[in-house]
């Protein structure tokens, strides 16, 4: 089990204390548990199975926790969760993904109907005008619980692109040591990097791709076997259950299975449709002539679209928005890379809630080859976080001139500040501070629900303050668990374009935000764009190749991209040139 999965129940553990009114400290040394756990570098199994080791040397985790951990290490669960969820039935847990339900609510809802056990349940009890019944519920929220339901439905069965891509990797090196494997390869919405996973699709290829098919499903986090056939075996992996295909392949058919298996299948359509046009027919095994069935391609994806008068499309961009027209007239563009990304423009420390220093992540960053980053803690208004006031804002604006000064870190520091916007669009903190910052990502984390109107207007007041550079993870959402925050996205790119403000695509596997639409509609505009991580760890600085898919989905270059510039012309380019 990972760190992450051991952190995960210990917050659902806390999740279903907070139902069951429980003591706030004992919630919040769970929590508090949960941080430690993801955020802690080597792996807690490893701790736990080692008879010299004990899990109190990891900062932040005391004796009690200590103990959870090892049943939670154990059997999956730990006496705290199992009370719970006895008097609790298990759709608590996913009660409390709902929007607009939380625990004080869903613990209302037992007591007052005490037979509700299902989704189903909770759907009907809204139809049926019963939620309005209880103390403090009202038909808004019963419309809202019920949106909350058929987006939770949406999203259930489907996984963050992190989540899949880790899982790729972990099967990679499980079937490394076999002989006679020439490539494994994933495919499908992983390969193009769409923001979410339904499964995973890995392609295996070589003279002994079969006895992956036996070892894969040997892997100790396999839980379920759903196929195990002669060519693919298919299961289901880890508690959370994300469903790996894997299919073994002729070294002959590779490409035409790589294209066929990548999809997406809107691509593929309209792919085959255009080789029966011309006279093909198109598979998985490869590219064939229609009158005498012989095959022209299917070694190499480059030769099937070769084959049909295209170039070779990235994988990010098979969606079947205009890529085959672009592919014909070879005018396709030439996405960014995550090598071409020289700076990280979005990180937290200590100074606020962030889990290491600015020297630790400014280590990180150039172990990750760049040349640049910029410390954006957060602002006052984030007083959980303990967010930077006017005047700490001043003093670290010139503690990184000095640090700079020293060269020591072998990096350039910018100084910077996620700047909460306020509910009426000002700025968290006075211009005049902002002024003494190279950057300034300005954000929205608080008062969400307003009218899209009213946050329209925010966004297009925050866009007036001189010192901003960027907005920050613009929509808000967070993938399979908030919607976007509704607003006149057009009218705000607009005027972010007219005022030279730039877009952020925020990284972080749980945002990617903007998203790959909203990157295309505002590069129309002309909008330009920073990729940045929004790390709170220096672990986190690995997910830019997250932004850049979504970028590269978007159909951005490296000419729409800012922090793909030198420092010098990246600081040349800030509105104000910056301070330094
Ligand atoms: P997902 O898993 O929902 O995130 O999305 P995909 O795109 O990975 O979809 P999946 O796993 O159902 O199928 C993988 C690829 O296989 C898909 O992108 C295209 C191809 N494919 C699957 N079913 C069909 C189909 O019925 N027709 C065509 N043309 N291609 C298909
Ligand atoms: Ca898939
Ligand atoms: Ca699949
Ligand atoms: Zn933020």
């Amino acid at each position: 089990m990972e760190n992450i999965e051991f952190a995960r129940i210990l917050n659902e553990t806390a999740d279903l204390m907070e139902i069951a009114g429980e003591d706030g400290f004992r919630i919040r040394s769970y929590r508090n548990g949960a941080v430690a756990i993801e955020g802690h570098p080597e792996r807690l199994e490893d701790i736990l199975s080692n008879p010299d080791r004990k899990v109190t040397e990891i900062p932040g985790i005391g004796k009690g926790l200590a103990f959870v951990l090892g049943e939670i290490g154990s059997r999956g669960s730990c006496e705290m969760r199992d009370a719970m969820l006895k008097r609790f039935p298990p759709v608590a847990l996913q009660f409390l993904h709902i929007q607009g339900l939380g625990p004080k609510g869903i613990a209302l809802l037992f007591e007052r109907f005490p037979t509700l056990d299902s989704m189903d349940g909770l759907e009907k009890l809204c139809r049926e005008e019963q939620l309005r019944t209880l103390p403090r519920m009202g038909a808004k929220l019963e419309e809202k619980v019920l949106r909350g339901i058929e987006q939770y439905k949406q999203r259930t069965g489907r996984f963050l692109l992190s989540v899949a891509a880790d899982t790729a990797r972990e099967i990679e090196e499980y079937l490394s040591d076999l002989d006679g494997i020439d490539a494994i390869t994933p495919a499908g919405s992983l390969r193009r990097g769409k923001e979410t996973i339904g499964d995973l699709d890995m392609l295996v290829t070589g003279p002994n791709a079969a006895a992956v098919l036996d070892k894969v499903s040997t892997h100790p986090r396999v839980r379920e076997i759903l196929v195990k056939g002669a060519n693919k075996t298919s299961v289901k992996m880890g508690r959370e259950g994300l469903q790996v295909d894997v299919r073994a392949l002729d070294s002959d058919t590779f490409g035409a299975a790589m294209q066929y298996f990548t999809g997406s299948k809107e691509h593929n359509v309209a792919l085959r449709q255009r080789a029966v046009r011309m006279g093909f027919k198109l598979s998985e095994y490869g590219l064939f002539r229609a009158s005498d069935d012989v095959r022209v391609a299917g070694a190499t994806e480059e030769g099937i679209y070769e084959a049909l008068g295209l170039a070779w499309i990235p994988p990010e961009l098979r969606e079947n928005l205009g890529e085959i027209e672009m592919a014909e007239s070879r005018t396709l563009p030439v996405l960014v890379e995550r090598g071409q990304i020289r700076g990280d423009l979005h990180m937290h420390t200590t100074a606020t809630d962030g889990r290491a220093t600015l020297e630790e992540m400014a280590i990180a960053a150039r172990e990750q080859g760049y040349e640049y980053i910029a410390i954006t803690d957060h602002s006052k208004a984030l007083a959980m976080a303990m967010g930077l006031d006017e005047r700490r804002v001043v003093d670290f604006a010139g503690t990184v001139r000095r640090i700079n000064e020293t060269g020591d870190l072998g990096i350039r520091v910018l100084a910077g500040l996620e700047c909460d916007i306020l509910r009426d669009g000002e700025m968290d903190i006075a211009w005049d501070a902002l002024a003494e910052l190279d950057i300034v990502i300005g954000s929205v984390h608080n008062n969400m629900n307003m009218e899209p109107a009213a946050m329209t207007d925010r966004l297009l007041k925050a866009l007036e303050c001189p010192w901003l550079t960027a907005l920050g993870h613009p929509t808000g959402r967070l993938l399979l668990h908030r919607d976007p925050y509704p607003f006149d996205f057009d009218r705000v790119v607009a005027e972010a374009v007219k005022r030279g403000v730039w877009m952020e695509i925020n990284a972080s596997p749980e945002r990617l935000d903007l998203g790959a639409n909203l990157v295309r509609t505002a590069k129309a505009k002309g909008a330009k764009f920073l990729i940045s991580t929004d790390s709170h760890h220096p672990k986190s600085l690995l997910n830019m190749p997250y932004g850049v898919a979504t970028a590269r989905r978007g159909g951005l270059t490296a000419a729409d991209v800012m922090n793909t510039l030198p420092v010098d012309q990246f600081v040349a380019a800030l509105r104000h040139g910056g301070v330094q």
